[in-house]
């Protein structure tokens, strides 16, 4: 038994307690009978604020975007129905690697005891579908009683922020105002302290490796973000005198300003000197690196055998592993024991793309507006500390900008949901509303998730909203389907949505087709949320995003697919 002093407190206010003391101050969701009593405690105490979601899947994007600015995020939903709307929001922070609480309100344990048949189940007899669905999405779930809702609780917030990963938790109704004895202290979250001996074995190993190399670099995966060590990352390679490349669902992780900083390394779609820099380095020290096709130009990385895996509880250095060593701990204790490197110098900095230099200024304004002077336009756009979002689609071009110091990239290029963008822009503008946010997204993805533009006007917030109206999935028709009828979608007016979703917006609008409208709404002052909806051709698209999908194309089909170049938006020769 515990001796730290308790008290008794009602289960559902513990909940909330907990998570206040987590740092969460807005719960995301939908409500629904069986977690309205949860919610009137919420009302109730005060201490966080409800965002209500037009739907589940929002409401887990938003909780995914808010936990990526915030360090954690929440969101409510109920049994079944709601569960599983969200479970693919769910599913994208584990992927990703964000750190979210599900929090289900769930059929009342009187239920389960009688074995009653309820709404929102299927009826079969069994409590535990979703239980299961999420075991598969989640580092934890449980379904909390009044024997262990004090240190379930405890035990799932503190897994998803050590983790990284998402949890899920049911809440059954009839449990949230029973008094159970908790702990009187505040939660603390802590990473478990490194095994002593492991950490300072691994930081000789990693420090020996680096003085010994002619050319360390170091690749940057997004758990540099999760794990909160960019600074210690730029720092080392500052000391080191090292560049710096991150992958593209790490972009803007790493300082595109700084000195060291490479850009982004795909295997051969890199810039040579970036390919060139990881694939020949003798120490190549890789944080998070979990390749997958798109991350990898189709599987096309190299790295150097003996490169160093860095992850966030363990590292893997040629024949050694090294557990229970935390990330930021080994790569202080780097930083503190490697020397000053004086013998090289930074590497001159990849310029932006050729295809997104910022010289639109000078194309002539009556011209129609194409991707690529859209894309040159929007570097000029950019400034200091924004968030910059991207869909899944064209606008990945994102990728070829140049950002400004001190901004935040947010993306889904691991699951790559559709629509996951507008759910999550609800999430950061909520986590830092002092903040730029800019999202870029494609109409097919905004079509998904588009209601959600409602509950940012209703929240004040004030976000640019560029969205690129081409008449379906360009993306795809580099895939296959061309000219093929599933790729096209209902033509809305997506300029007008802001009157739509709140009559008395102050929103600004625009629709675009010139170059000239463009430079015009880009003038547009950021006091109110703007809108920007570009009409382009449904076959335009950068060079780079039309590859990747005609090289997807290939890996997805194999040689007896359907693909050819007849049948493909094909970048022109
Ligand atoms: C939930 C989900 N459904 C389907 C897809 C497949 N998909 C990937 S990109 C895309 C089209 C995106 O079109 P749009 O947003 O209009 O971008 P564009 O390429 O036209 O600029 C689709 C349907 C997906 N990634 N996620
Ligand atoms: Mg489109």
């Amino acid at each position: 038994m515990s001796s730290s002093p308790s008290r008794r407190m009602k289960i559902g206010d513990f909940l909330l307690r907990r998570l206040a003391e987590a740092g969460i101050r807005h719960l995301f969701g939908v409500p629904g009978d069986y977690n309205l009593e949860l919610l009137q405690q919420l009302q109730d105490a005060g201490a966080l604020k409800w965002i209500g979601t037009c739907s589940e899947l929002n409401a887990s994007y938003a909780a995914d975007g808010y936990a990526r600015l915030n360090g954690l995020g929440a969101l409510l939903v109920t049994n079944g129905v709601g569960a599983l709307s969200a479970i693919n929001g769910v599913g994208g922070s584990c992927s990703e690697h964000v750190p979210v609480i599900c929090i289900a309100g769930s059929i009342p344990l009187r239920s389960i005891d009688r074995g009653l048949g309820m709404h929102h189940t299927m009826a079969d007899g069994s409590y535990d579908h979703f239980l299961d669905a999420y075991a598969h999405v989640t580092a934890a779930h449980a379904r909390l009683t009044p024997r262990n809702a004090a240190t379930e609780i405890d035990r799932l917030i503190l897994t998803a922020w050590r983790e990284k990963l998402p949890v899920y938790m049911e809440l059954p109704s009839d449990i949230a105002y029973l008094d159970i004895e908790v702990p009187a202290g505040p939660l603390t979250l802590a990473e478990p302290p490194s095994d002593p001996e492991r950490l300072r074995s691994c930081i000789a190993a990693i420090t020996g490796r680096l003085s010994a190399a002619t050319s360390p670099a170091i690749l940057v995966d997004a758990d540099a973000d999760r794990f909160g060590v960019a600074s210690e990352l730029v720092a080392l390679a500052e000391k080191v005198r090292c560049p710096v490349a991150v992958i593209n669902t790490a972009k803007g992780v790493i300082d595109e300003t700084f000195p060291h900083y490479l850009g982004i390394y795909l295997g051969r779609a890199s810039e040579p000197q970036v390919r060139d820099a990881i694939e020949t380095s003798d120490c190549l020290l890789a944080i998070g690196y979990r390749p997958i096709e798109v991350t990898t130009g189709d599987f096309t990385a190299a790295l150097p055998a003996n490169t160093i895996h860095a992850r966030g509880h363990s590292v893997d250095l040629g024949d050694d592993n090294y557990q229970a060593v935390t990330l930021k701990e080994v790569l202080k204790g780097v930083i503190d024991a490697v020397p000053q490197a004086k013998n090289r110098a930074p590497r001159p900095v990849a310029a932006a793309a050729a295809s997104t230099r910022a010289d639109g200024a000078h194309a002539d304004p009556s011209a129609k507006l194409t991707q690529a002077a859209y894309w040159r336009a929007m570097q000029g756009y950019l400034r200091e500390g924004d968030v910059l979002f991207v869909d899944n689609g064209t606008s990945y071009a994102l990728f070829g900008l140049k950002f400004p110091p001190k901004c935040t990239f947010v993306g889904s290029v691991n699951w790559g949901s559709i629509g996951y963008s507008v759910g999550a822009l609800l999430g950061t503008l909520t986590a830092a509303p002092e903040r730029r946010h800019i999202l870029f997204v494609g109409d097919g993805s905004f079509q998904v998730t588009a209601q959600e533009l409602s509950t940012i006007l209703r929240q004040d917030h004030k976000p640019v909203i560029f969205l690129i109206n081409n008449g379906g999935y360009t993306i795809e028709r580099g895939y296959l389907g061309k000219t093929e009828p599933y790729n096209d979608i209902a033509n809305w007016s997506y300029a007008d949505l802001p009157k739509v979703f709140r009559r008395d917006t102050q929103a600004r609008s625009f629709v675009v087709k010139t170059v000239g409208d463009l430079q015009n709404a880009l003038r547009a002052p950021n006091d109110t949320l703007i809108f920007v909806e570009s009409i382009m051709d449904r076959f335009d698209a950068l060079a780079p995003v039309m590859n990747s999908s005609n090289k997807g194309a290939d890996l997805d089909y194999g040689p007896r697919g359907p693909q050819r170049p007849n049948n493909q938006l094909r970048p022109a020769v």
